[in-house]
Formats: C-alpha cells, structure tokens, sequence
C-alpha cells in the first residue's frame, strides 16, 4: 500500500454550472484530460485489467457492453463483451508476415499466410487457394542443385522456430550424396529446443502432353524421433499429393537412397514436386539430390 501514496489521486469535482466529476491517476498532480472521465497517467507502468481464465469470465453475471477483461488462457488477450459475446480486441490471431509483399486469405477456419509471389508471376485461385503461378518449364526438368542458380528457382516456406530452412551446401563435414553439391535441412545444427517446418518446392514444370510421368530423386534422411518425418508431394494443379511419408532412415552418405514414383495420374501444366521436413524437437537432418520430372521411368 505504499505505493498508493505516492500516487497523487486527484478528485476533481467541478461545480460550476452542474456538476461534472473527473478522475486522474498520476504522479505530477495534473487535471485529467478535459475529455476523459478517467485519465490514468505513467510513462513506467501499464494499465492492468483485471486477468482471468475463460470459465471465470463466462461466469461474470449479466456483463454489460463494453466490459474488458484479460483472458489468460486459451487465445489469450483482451476481451470486450459487446452485449451478447465476449470478443477478442486486437489483431492476435492474424499471423505475421515474414517479408513485404505477404498476404492473407480465409481458410474458412484461421487466416493464412501467402509467402510473397516472385516477379512476373499471377496469383490464380486453385482448389480455393489463392496461389502464385509462374511460367511453367518445360519437360525433362532436371535439378542437380550444382549451381546457386539451380537452387535459386526453387521456392521456401520457412516454418518452425527460426529462420533456418534449407540451403544449399557442397558437403556435410565433408559427406554428400554423389560428391556434388546438394539441398540439406538440418534440425541437428539447431540443437535443443528448435523446431523446423520447412518446405523446399520446385519451380511449375509443364507436364502437360506426355501420357506418363516420374519424379526421381536421390536422398539421404537421418531420422531420429517418431514424430519427425520426411514427406514428398506433387501437386497435381489443384492440390497437393503425398507420395512419400516417411520416419525411417532411408540412404547414407556417398550411398543416397535413389526414390523413383510414378506420378501419371497427376499429369498437368503446372506440375511442382516439394519436399517438406517437420521436426519438432532437436533430430538429424535430409539430403536431397538429382531431382528429375521426366515422362520416362529410366535413369
Ligand atoms: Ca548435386
Ligand atoms: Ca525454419
Ligand atoms: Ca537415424
């Protein structure tokens, strides 16, 4: 209760021509401002409502429109009763971007975020999504991840606890797949208490015009934990599919497990492939090389 009376309240009671009440909390002993019934003032500390769980607040009997409370728990925040249901104040659950150029759209359950789109391409509705499109490349796509350039035209959605995703290295303390450069993700390197939710997906390959069709890829995936996994998906023009889900170890260094599927039933003109690793705690990490879209099943 000290601190109260370091607390100058001042009760100023205007009787001129009526009466007119204002409240001012501060510390300088100045009038509150000419417009505010309550005009609480500190430049080092805050205004506190009162905090409670979501039960404790459906439990406040007859609350009046524009009653505020902080809700501890579940989507945590300010709430204001508007008469008939209590609603979240603010912007908490819409997600952030992460560079300029970032959207939004409904997913008719949360809003969602839509990475920047590169230069030159369209946004196209797709399955209900909105999604960048750009001009397709034509069949055989080949990508050995030798060069900057390669690695460059494949897109990254960047999850989990930081902003490591996958890169590009030559090797893995001296390891690789074929002695050549390679896309790698890493949880290892991360060490305990990160999570990645990384996806590295391809440019639009057109695959329209041929009456078969095969991904091919070499991999090396270092699996540690149950609920960490290795998953690869075409996209068939309107959703993506799942071709390979996987917590097992599959390949080695200099020994690359070589993947091939065929994919015939997914034949469109703005094919992708993507590869998405999901770790939720400190584990190993995946190797990928040599990935081709071909409409043969051969090497
Ligand atoms: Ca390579
Ligand atoms: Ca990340
Ligand atoms: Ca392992």
């Amino acid at each position: 209760m000290k601190s109260i009376k370091q607390i100058i309240i001042s009760l100023l009671i205007i009787t001129t021509l009526g009466l007119k009440a204002q409240v001012a909390i501060n510390t300088d002993g100045s009038d509150a401002n000419a417009s505010a019934i309550l005009d609480v003032k500190s430049t080092e500390k805050g205004f506190l409502p009162p905090r409670m769980t979501i039960s404790q607040r459906d439990a406040i009997s007859n609350p009046t429109s524009g009653l505020l409370i902080y809700q501890t728990n579940g989507i945590a925040g300010l709430y204001q009763y508007d008469g008939s249901a209590w609603n979240l104040v603010g912007n908490n659950n819409i997600p952030s971007g992460s560079q300029a150029g970032d959207m939004l759209y409904w997913d008719n359950n949360e809003w969602v975020n839509i990475q920047a789109g590169r230069h030159g391409a369209t946004l196209q509705i797709r399955g209900g999504v909105p999604t960048w499109v750009s001009e397709p490349l034509p069949l055989p796509f080949i990508e050995n991840f030798d060069t900057q350039t390669q690695f460059d035209r494949w897109e990254f959605v960047v999850g989990g606890s930081s902003n490591d995703t996958w890169q590009m290295v030559s090797d893995y303390s001296g390891n690789s797949l074929d002695g050549t450069p390679f896309a790698f993700v890493n949880s290892d390197e991360l060490g305990a208490g990160s999570t990645m939710d990384e996806y590295l997906v391809s440019p639009f390959i057109d695959a329209s015009g041929v009456s078969e069709l095969y991904v091919k890829f070499d991999i090396f995936y270092n699996n540690l934990s149950d609920d960490e996994y290795a998953e690869v998906s075409v996209y068939n023009g309107v959703s993506w599919i799942a071709v390979y889900n996987s917590s097992e170890d599959n390949g080695g260094w200099h020994a690359p497990a070589h993947l091939t599927f065929d994919v015939s039933e997914h034949i469109n003109d703005h094919f992708r492939i993507r590869f998405h690793y999901y770790s939720p705690g400190w584990n190993w990490y995946w190797a990928v090389d040599n990935v081709s879209v071909t409409e043969n099943s051969g090497k």
